[in-house]
């Protein structure tokens, strides 16, 4: 965290941060979110907080303050990168997860398949594997963290995103790209994010094609998000200033979603 967000974090009354996580917790999603944040620096849980308890108030604050953090894309740093890996530290198998069961995996079928590109953009807006398989190849080892209470680290190869957007024609001026996928799963990033050296549109795990399960024909990864941000079976990518939400999002999740 920044010294200025710091400041602002310190400013923030502490009785609306309490009043507001009240309200959040009301909501069966976010109670299950936040108990995954909470772990991640192992604090106390939100509903078992003893308020009168100056460390538990403080331990309480700054998680808190984390859960705005998420929620702030401002202070989103576009050149820090996330680590990466080595291919001994591969988790093997890469788990996978979906909000259905590994049997109702979206099989797409690559000779039909075509991308659609829309909304603020001057380039082509259908494009093919074959198209997309041509684009810059770039390969990444990176953890995928999961607010479910897992992360794992994998290899994914595609083309930086910043490379696709730019041969889309794509407004990068514009505050929003949105994915809409083969299931009902939908997604969308703040511009920054999707500008990121380590966001990667991927075709591949692991030097082979991309499988069913892990997001064929690809899955948009970001080291830099938690998992549910990083859609799988993409079919349309558009550019927009409307707040598009996504799957998880719409149930209450944190939009912004950095891990
Ligand atoms: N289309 C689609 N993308 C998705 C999901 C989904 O259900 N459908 N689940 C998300 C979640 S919560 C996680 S953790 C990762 C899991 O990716 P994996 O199967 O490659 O591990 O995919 C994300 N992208
Ligand atoms: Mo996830």
């Amino acid at each position: 965290m920044s010294m200025e967000n710091r400041k602002t974090v310190a400013k923030l009354d502490r009785e609306s941060i309490l009043i507001d996580a009240r309200r959040e917790l009301a909501m069966p999603a976010r109670r299950a979110f936040g108990k995954q944040l909470m772990s991640l620096g192992s604090l106390v849980m939100l509903t078992g907080c003893n308020v009168t308890d100056e460390d538990s108030v403080n331990h309480f604050l700054r998680a808190v303050s984390r859960l705005n953090d998420r929620a702030q894309a401002a202070i989103f740093d576009p050149y820090r990168l996330a680590p990466t890996y080595t291919e001994a530290q591969i988790t093997r198998p890469f788990p996978f997860n979906a909000y259905y069961g590994i049997d109702e995996v979206p099989h797409v079928d690559a000779s039909a398949y075509r991308l659609t590109v829309s909304g603020l953009v001057t380039g082509k807006r259908v494009w093919t594997l074959p198209e997309l398989y041509a684009l810059p190849h770039a390969e990444q080892i990176t953890r995928h963290i999961c607010v479910e209470g897992w992360s794992a680290v994998g290899r994914w190869g595609g083309t930086p995103f910043r490379e696709f957007l730019r041969r889309a024609g794509a407004d990068t001026t514009a505050k929003y790209v949105g994915f809409k996928c083969a299931d009902d799963y939908y997604e969308s990033i703040d511009m920054p994010t999707a500008l990121h050296p380590q966001t990667l549109l991927t075709f591949e795990y692991d030097g082979e094609r991309l499988p069913a399960k892990y997001g064929f024909p690809m899955k948009l990864r970001m080291p830099t998000k938690l998992g549910y941000k990083n859609p799988k079976h993409i079919v349309e990518i558009f550019v927009t200033n409307t707040f598009p939400g996504g799957y998880w999002v719409d149930q209450g999740y944190n939009w912004f979603g950095g891990s």
